[in-house]
């Protein structure tokens, strides 16, 4: 493992530890604060105020008097454009300080914090500054009797609470927050108590780029008191969550009460699949980005690996190796390629899967040990002779493990891949174009990628199906989901 670099980047002060509410710096009223651990030592190097429940009532009532009368919903779309891109600008500009919160509080490489978490984030608010001007209704020719002119037009839902996780802290907050925005609504953004200090710092650009106040307002919180009580309000018009099946369900059921619309982007089991016609270098670099990039903490994690039969063992061995060769460490170490996992808890939850998948008989063929006697580290692992109703084969694990399977027919495989309660993401690695367009079609999947793997774009929908979620991100699909459609008719002559 990497040694530790020096603490330059940890002793940094952290500007921003306060609540964000209407468009002020506040303090918790029950005076909580929730301390934050650098996953890389397991030390607490600063803490945050803890919004609780009397705090997000505060944060729901500015956004609500800033969507009820504020200028924001009102503003033409075009000011609110420009806005947003400012806004997309101002991260990019303080991309480094954003990178350092990032991996600070999330453990990943810095340069991935950069390119992934940083960039992802500038792109996702100037893509969604562009929606502002362009979510359009249409006339509507009728056929009941009389003359009519029917039009619909497409209107801000009101306040959206964004509950996000820990493993994309910024670029998850920006993909709520920039459509939500866009459409015209107002937010109360509640990051994951482990990462709090990114989304604050993206309050305060919100401020430099001109967004009236309780536009946005940013409540550090735990999820059983401030995400519930976001999930529960009367004056909450929308969810959108992205975390755990587990919590989506909650928050599904929390909203009810007024029948919020609820968006949720949930966990995966993910197939990758591998046939023997396909470019092997490319696919096995391509199945082992896919689970151990940023520690396999990612809800499209390709952590099932399917292989064909008289490929399997080249393929596995050299997942393997490459899990294997990555050099473990320090986020801020510039030759670090896996960091820390998240937390202690996460940590225990992952290597649990580990020894539950040794009880049930697999193989641990590479990896599998905790790295280190500080911070969260772990081996990129790989299991085989793995079986259908393992804990390891079914359910999410959310760290750097993968199952590999053989496989012989197609039909079969379809099927195994399909078993699952999940439905995010799958990849498919063939040089067959028509095998590439059938197994598209047959995997139940939100998104395919061949020969690929885990490409996203502002621009392209992503969600799951079954139960991955509800709805889809990005693209104009996602200004749907904050956005009302309301259908006028005018009676003529
Ligand atoms: O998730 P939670 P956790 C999966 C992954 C991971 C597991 C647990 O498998 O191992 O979830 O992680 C807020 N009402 N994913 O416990 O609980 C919480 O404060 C309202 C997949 O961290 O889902 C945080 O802001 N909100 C995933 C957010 O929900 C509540 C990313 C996510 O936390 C709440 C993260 C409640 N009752 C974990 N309880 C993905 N899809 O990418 C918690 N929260």
């Amino acid at each position: 493992m990497a040694a530790t670099p020096d603490t330059e980047a940890q002793q940094k002060p952290i500007e921003h530890t306060l609540l964000f509410i209407d468009g002020k710096w506040e303090e918790s009223e029950a005076g909580g604060r929730i301390p934050v651990v650098n996953p890389a030592t397991g030390e607490v190097f600063v803490s945050v105020q803890e919004a609780r429940e009397s705090d997000v009532d505060r944060a729901v009532l500015a956004a609500r008097k800033a969507f009820d009368s504020g200028p924001w919903p009102r503003m033409k779309p075009g000011e609110r454009a420009q806005i947003l891109w400012r806004l997309g600008d101002l991260i990019q500009r303080d991309g480094e300080e954003l990178a350092r919160l990032t991996t600070l509080e999330n453990g990943k490489p810095y340069a991935q914090s950069q390119m992934i978490d940083v960039r992802g984030s500038v792109k996702a608010f100037h893509y969604f500054s562009g929606w502002a001007t362009k979510v359009t209704g249409a006339t509507i020719p009728l056929s009941t009797p009389g003359d009519y002119h029917a039009f619909t037009q497409r209107e801000a839902l009101g306040v959206c609470a964004l509950i996000v996780p820990w493993n994309y802290p910024l670029s998850n907050a920006a993909w709520k927050v920039g459509p939500a925005l866009a459409a015209g609504n107002t937010c109360v953004l509640k990051p994951a108590e482990a990462t709090p200090l990114s989304a604050l710092r993206l309050a305060r650009l919100a401020i430099e780029a001109g967004l009236p106040e309780g536009v946005l307002n940013v409540v550090p919180g735990y999820g059983p008191s401030a995400g519930a009580a976001l999930a529960e309000h009367p004056l909450v018009d929308k969810v959108s969550f992205t975390g755990s099946t587990q919590t989506g369900r909650a928050i599904a059921t929390a909203s009810l009460g007024n029948f919020k619309r609820v968006t949720l982007e949930l966990g995966g089991k993910s197939p990758n699949i591998v046939f023997a016609d396909a470019d092997l270098e490319a696919a096995s670099a391509g199945a082992a980005a896919a689970i151990f990039s940023n520690m396999g903490e990612q809800c499209v994690a390709g952590s099932r690996l399917y292989v064909e039969e008289s490929v399997f063992d080249e393929v596995v061995a050299r997942v393997a190796a490459i899990g294997a060769s990555m050099r473990i460490g320090d986020g801020f170490d510039p030759e670090t390629q896996i960091g820390p996992l998240v937390s202690k808890e996460h940590l225990e939850r992952v290597t649990g899967y580990l020894r539950s998948g040794v009880e049930q008989g697999a193989t641990v063929l590479s990896g599998g040990e905790t790295v280190g006697d500080r911070g969260f580290y772990l081996q990129p692992t790989v299991f085989t002779d793995v079986t259908p109703d393992m804990r390891i084969v079914r359910e999410e694990i959310f760290g750097p493990v993968v199952v590999a399977t053989p496989f012989r027919e197609v039909d079969d495989l379809v099927d195994v891949a399909n078993d699952s309660p999940y439905g995010l993401a799958a990849g498919v690695w063939t040089q067959n174009i028509s095998r590439a367009h059938s197994m598209s079609r047959a995997l139940r999947a939100g998104v395919v990628w061949v020969n690929c793997y885990g490409v996203f774009d502002p621009a392209l929908p992503f969600g799951g199906f079954k139960e991955s979620g509800w709805g889809r991100e990005m693209g104009y699909d996602v200004m749907q989901h904050y956005t009302e459609n309301k259908s006028t008719v005018i009676k003529l002559g």
